[in-house]
């Protein structure tokens, strides 16, 4: 069952792969732990997360008569390399900023990558001075003028594509498949672990359980890891963006505020840069899962996991999904975090 009454354009193979990880599980000492990989979710560019937000957004696309696509990200954008591979697919110019996110200064950080690759499919790349923030940028507003006074027609794409109206539906269905999932497995997740940063994934995924709830589900948690250091910020946006996307889909009850919870702790201090925690939990999921992880994303959202399955905030006897949203291009622009 997908999420009912809105148009997806198929960009995705089909449902994301759902797969236990039992030596990690074995080896923190408990709860069986799975993954469901949208970092293998289609043949775009090595796909991620930012693939299935944009099924939604396709049609509105398409339907405006844009010919460029215009987003901003960091140098190491995960969404802006999605959002060139969207743009190749569909035959549209791109024009992206790629802001100085990160203070991370090593040779080839604007070269290699998820930068590299969004020139490869012929994107039009700029980079900007400004530093991390996840709200509307002066420099995103400039680009889209500047697209219009060539005389093309831009399709405004926010960051992360959170911020926009349809933002959330990606992960609202990502729930509905979650939920078709289990019934094929014989298996119930009562906790989601999910990365977050400019909210849309994790909100969207709240709307969809609580959508599922409503319709007689079994209720379960959902825990958002704090990636983006600027927490206050990311929650408000989660929770903005949860409650939008839950009206939209027709959920009737207001969100209680304890289904939206964004967890602290492994983000470090800043955006972009790897903590030890990090690189601990990139190195455990490679050595016993063969599974590959980022040092700005997924790295600190499974050090989130490691440790809240470690200390008992996630009880040994729960089934947990670990929600991996893709990323690993930017390996190659940390690899001194990896020693030689
Ligand atoms: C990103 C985001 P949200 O932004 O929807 O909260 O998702 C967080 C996230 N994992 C989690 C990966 C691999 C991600 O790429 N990336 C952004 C980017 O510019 O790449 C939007 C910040």
């Amino acid at each position: 069952m997908a999420l009912p009454g809105f148009e997806r354009y198929p960009l995705t193979f089909g449902p994301s792969p759902v797969h236990p990880l039992e030596r990690l599980g074995d080896h923190l000492g408990g709860a069986r732990i799975w993954a469901k990989r949208e970092d293998c979710n289609c043949g775009l560019a090595f796909g991620g997360n930012k693939i299935r937000k944009l099924e939604y957004i396709v049609p509105d696309i398409l339907a405006s008569g844009a010919d460029t696509l215009v987003s901003i990200g960091g140098y190491q954008s995960n969404h802006t390399r999605q959002v060139a591979a969207v743009g190749a697919r569909l035959g549209l110019k791109v024009r992206l900023v790629q802001e100085h996110w990160v203070d991370y200064d090593v040779p080839g950080y604007d070269q290699v990558g998820n930068i590299l690759l969004s020139r490869i499919m012929g994107a039009d790349v700029r980079l900007d001075p400004a530093g991390f923030d996840i709200g509307i940028r002066r420099s995103w507003q400039d680009a889209l003028d500047d697209v219009s006074a060539s005389g093309g027609r831009p399709y405004p794409i926010p960051a992360g594509a959170s911020e926009h109206t349809f933002g959330g539906l990606g992960f609202a269905n990502w729930a509905y498949e979650v939920a078709e999932q289990e019934r094929q497995l014989g298996v119930f997740f009562d906790t989601v672990v999910v990365c977050t940063v400019t909210g849309s994934t994790h909100a969207g995924m709240v709307a969809g359980f609580a959508a599922l709830e409503e319709a007689g589900g079994r209720p379960r948690r959902v825990l958002g890891i704090d990636a983006s250091a600027t927490l206050e910020q990311t929650r408000a946006q989660v929770d903005r963006i949860a409650r939008h996307t839950a009206s939209l889909i027709g959920v009737q009850r207001t969100l209680r505020t304890d289904e939206i919870t964004v967890l602290e702790g492994w983000a470090g201090d800043r955006y972009g840069i790897p903590v030890a925690s990090t690189i601990e939990a990139i190195r455990l999921a490679g050595r016993l899962e063969g599974m590959i992880t980022d040092p700005v994303y997924e790295g600190k959202s499974m050090a989130g996991l490691i440790d809240l399955v470690t200390s008992g905030r996630i009880d040994r006897d729960a089934t947990v999904l670990y929600a991996h949203l893709g990323g690993q291009p930017a390996l190659n622009a940390y690899a001194g975090a990896f020693g030689s």
